[in-house]
C-alpha cells in the first residue's frame, strides 16, 4: 500500500507532524556580529509547518566561517539572535534543529581573523568559490591545521551544540557533507595527512566522529543528527573510496546511536546518479531514522517512503518559494518558482515575501 507524507513521524522524543523536512538552506542575512535578526525569525516562523525545519548552516566560531553574512552560534548576541528564531517557530507548533558548520578550506582571508589563511586537513586549495563582498571569487589558500588544534575544533562544536540548547533548538545536525572541513577530512582527494587523522579509512573518519560524540555527549544522542554526502564533489572534493568509506561512518555513526542520518543523494543540488552508490547499504546499516535529500519531489518521495528507502525528506529550493510547501504539496497546489538572484544576501525580497497560498484559492 501507498504510505504518505503526510502523517505524524516520531523522531527521538520529538513528534513531527509530517514527514517533509525543510532542509538547510544558506541565505547570506544575517546582521552585524553574524548575529540572526527578526527577518530571519519571521522567515523561518513562517516554514513552521514542516516537520521539521533545519537550520542554514551555522558557523561555531569565526575560523569556521567561509561565506559573507552567515550567521554563527559561538557568541551570546548569536544565541539571543537564534533564540528569537526558535520562539517564532514554537510559537507556530513547528521543530528546529540547527545546523553546525566549520567550512574549513572554503573560506577567504577576507572573513578570518587577521586576515589568516583559512584551515583544512591539508594545504590544498579547493577548485571552488565562495561570496565575499557581494561576489563570488576563489577561496583562499589553506593552511594544514596542526594536530595539537584539532581538540580545539572538537570544543568548539561542543560550545555551540551547548549554545543551540541554550538558544531553544530541538537539537543539532554535524554539517558533514558538501565539501566543509568535516568532509575534507573524510575523503582522499583533500586530505593526504599522515598522522591519526589521514590515511586508512578509520582515520579520515576520526574527526567527523569526534565531532559527533562530543555533540552527543553535550545535548544527547535523541538531539543529535548528521548530515553526509557520500559522492557529492561539492566544494572540490573527491573520494577514491567513498561506498566503504561512509559504510564505516554509518556504522560508527550508528554505534553513537544518534537520532538521524540526513543523506545527500548524488550530487549536491545536481543529478542524483552520477557516480554509483549504494544508499540502500546506509539505510540498512543505520537503525535509527534515515533522512533523504536531493531532487526529491512528492512522487519520488512518495515511492521512496513506500519502498521503505528512507523515513523523512528534505526538500530545499521548494521551501525558499514556497513557505506552506507541506499544504500545496498536500493539495496538489502549483508550486511557485524562485528568483535566483535572491537566494543569497539581501532583505526581505525573495525572502519573507513569498506569500502562502491564498485562502480563496484553497477552496
Ligand atoms: C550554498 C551556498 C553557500 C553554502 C552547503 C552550506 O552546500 C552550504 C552552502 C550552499 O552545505
Amino acid at each position: 500500500m501507498t504510505k504518505t507524507l503526510f502523517e505524524p513521524y516520531t523522531l527521538g522524543s520529538l513528534t513531527l507532524s509530517n514527514r517533509i523536512i525543510m532542509a538547510p538552506l544558506t541565505r547570506n542575512r544575517a546582521g552585524p556580529g553574524f548575529v540572526p535578526g527578526d527577518l530571519t525569525a519571521e522567515y523561518y516562523g513562517q516554514r513552521a509547518s514542516a516537520g521539521l525545519l533545519i537550520s542554514e548552516a551555522t558557523q561555531i566560531s569565526q575560523q569556521g566561517q567561509g561565506y559573507q553574512d552567515t550567521p554563527g552560534i559561538y557568541s551570546q548576541a548569536q544565541i539571543e539572535g537564534w533564540r528569537k528564531v526558535t520562539s517564532a517557530v514554537h510559537a507556530k507548533g513547528g521543530r528546529i534543529f540547527v545546523q553546525l558548520w566549520h567550512v574549513g578550506r572554503v573560506s577567504h582571508i577576507e572573513l578570518q581573523e587577521n586576515g589568516a589563511a583559512p584551515v583544512a586537513p591539508s594545504a590544498i586549495r579547493a577548485k571552488t568559490k565562495t561570496f565575499v563582498n557581494d561576489g563570488f571569487i576563489d577561496v583562499s589558500e589553506p593552511r594544514a591545521l596542526k594536530l595539537h588544534e584539532l581538540p580545539g575544533i572538537v570544543d568548539d562544536f561542543r560550545k555551540a551544540a551547548a549554545n543551540a540548547v541554550a538558544a531553544g533548538f530541538d537539537g543539532v545536525e554535524v554539517h558533514g557533507a558538501n565539501g566543509y572541513l568535516l568532509d575534507q577530512f573524510a575523503k582522499d582527494g583533500a586530505n593526504v595527512r599522515t598522522d591519526a587523522y589521514g590515511g586508512s579509512i578509520e582515520n579520515r573518519a576520526r574527526l567527523m566522529l569526534e565531532v559527533t560524540a562530543a555533540v552527543v555527549e553535550e545535548i544527547g544522542a535523541e538531539r543529535t543528527g548528521i548530515r553526509i554526502s557520500p559522492v557529492s564533489p561539492a566544494n572540490g572534493v573527491s573520494s577514491s573510496d567513498a561506498q566503504a568509506q561512509f559504510d564505516y561512518i554509518v556504522d560508527q555513526l550508528d554505534a553513537l546511536g544518534i537520532v538521524y542520518i540526513h543523506v545527500v543523494e548524488g550530487t549536491t543540488g545536481g543529478p542524483r546518479d552520477a557516480t554509483p552508490f549504494d544508499f540502500g547499504s546506509l539505510r540498512r546499516r543505520f537503525g535509527n531514522t534515515y533522512i533523504a535529500n536531493n531532487g526529491y519531489d512528492l512522487e519520488l518521495a512518495t515511492s521512496h517512503l513506500t519502498e521503505d528507502k528512507a523515513d523523512l525528506f528534505a526538500f530545499g529550493r521548494p521551501f525558499i518559494g514556497n513557505p506552506d510547501l507541506v499544504e500545496r504539496l498536500q493539495t496538489g497546489a502549483p508550486l511557485a518558482q524562485i528568483n535566483p538572484a535572491t537566494i543569497y544576501g539581501g532583505g526581505a525580497a525573495g525572502y519573507t515575501d513569498y506569500p502562502a497560498i491564498a485562502a480563496a484559492s484553497r477552496r
